[in-house]
């Protein structure tokens, strides 16, 4: 069975996706998900110009090859450019391959080791109350584990909360361009206010919610050891991208000062990005997404190297992971052993209806559904109506003007 056609969709449905859709001449589709948030372009060019002329005419059932020779033949690899495009075509040969089974995803990779995949949702407010009331509205949505971010007094912006009137954080318009918005930061400020929010919600929701922060890749070791020790009375689920990570090296020093559970891993795109943290076992849960790590195939291996060391799967899934990239990872999720949980925030309707799904979520919990493939039908002509539109992540800066890792 042979490749025959490969596009690449770009579409906006209020944020951009890119998306692969690769034909063979039995007629079959498959789809696979590059968005890269802010950087989507440079996938789109790797995908057409470098990738499409290579798959033409290739076997479509030879997926572990077909990867290996595009990790390996470009000589330059990883970067999350080079691995947003492998893990296009990796889902879509997977979805390929499981239409041709005639069975869903998740039977390929060795059938449902539970019933259900956990999810958590992403609360948030710039006050206290409003934080309140953003749990509040989750927990009515069916959410049984809740990521909780707040505003810090002093700063304007936060990452994760939406800021309203006139302290929102908007990309500003110069000429014809777009440019990031930009979020002020003070990690002194952030890491007094912090302990105190985890205590409100624990009073006002009890013990047993299951609670989860992000700290966004914003700390250095030390303040993130001690953010992690002054957390523990309020046990959470985890402490997320407490460091920026690529210096794996400074986990160990975060690990010997706290017990609050470490996630990493949402920027990571190889296995190699992991050795330390999964090797010494520093962190508890890892984070990369099918989308930016190469696809289903490596991420399955991750997950399997992450079980030797009591290390459980959280895969990255805000709204940039498109419903193609989500569906992939509620496949694997369903069917690996050492799951932990799942992030979902869901997507809009318009987007819902150009990636029509057949995973549901339901009760804080999702199915991929028994679609055979990954389960999602692209309407070609609805993402047509609506095209790229140029967009970037904000960016941040300390209070004298420094910039820093947002
Ligand atoms: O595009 C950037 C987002 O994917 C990221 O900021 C989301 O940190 C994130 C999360 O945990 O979902
Ligand atoms: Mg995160």
């Amino acid at each position: 069975m042979k490749i025959v056609d490969a596009k690449v969709v770009v579409t906006s449905p209020g944020r951009n996706f890119v998306t692969l859709q690769l034909t063979t001449d039995e007629g079959i589709t498959g789809l696979g998900d590059a968005t890269l948030n802010g950087r989507e372009l440079s996938v789109v060019s790797y995908l057409q110009d470098h990738v499409v002329p290579l798959l033409l005419g290739t076997d479509a059932h030879r997926i572990e090859d077909t990867w290996q020779s595009l990790y390996r033949g470009a000589y330059w690899r990883r970067g999350p450019v080079t691995m947003a495009a492998i893990a296009a075509v990796d889902v879509a040969l997977w979805d390929i391959k499981a239409k041709v089974a005639g069975l869903p995803l998740y039977q390929l990779l060795g059938g449902a080791s539970r019933d259900r995949v956990r999810t958590y949702g992403h609360a948030n407010g710039a006050s206290i109350p409003e934080l309140f009331d953003s749990v509040r509205a989750l927990l009515e949505q069916g959410y049984q584990s809740i990521r909780i971010q707040t505003g810090v007094p002093g700063l304007k912006a936060v990452y994760g909360v939406h800021a309203s009137g006139a302290h929102a954080a908007n990309p500003t318009r110069l000429d014809q361009r777009v440019l990031p918005a930009v979020e002020d930061w003070d990690t002194g400020a952030y890491l007094r206010h912090i302990p105190s929010v985890f205590e409100a919600v624990r009073n006002e929701f009890g013990p047993d919610l299951p609670l989860l922060h992000d700290a966004h890749h914003r700390l250095t070791p030390i303040q993130a050891a001690r953010l992690g020790r002054s957390l523990e009375p309020y046990d959470l689920f985890w402490l997320e991208d407490c460091t920026p990570a690529e210096n794996q090296d400074g986990l160990r020093l975060v690990r010997e000062h706290t017990t609050t559970p470490l996630a990493i891993g949402e920027v990571f795109n190889t296995v190699f990005d992991y050795q330390t943290l999964v090797g010494e076992q520093l962190i508890d849960y890892v984070r990369s997404a099918v989308t930016h790590f190469g696809g289903v195939s490596p991420l399955r291996k991750l997950f399997d190297y992450a079980a030797q060391h009591q290390i459980k799967s959280a895969i990255h899934g805000p709204e940039d992971i498109s419903p193609v990239g989500m569906a992939a990872a509620i496949h694997l999720d369903l069917a690996i052993h050492n799951f932990g949980i799942q992030e979902y925030s869901g997507h809009t309707d318009l987007t819902n209806e150009v990636f029509r799904h057949a995973y549901t979520f339901s009760d804080g919990h999702l199915h991929p559904g028994e679609a055979p493939g990954i389960g999602v039908e692209l309407d070609a002509e609805l993402a047509a109506a609506h095209p790229y539109q140029q967009a970037y992540l904000p960016t941040n800066r300390l209070q004298d003007g420094t910039v820093h890792d947002w």
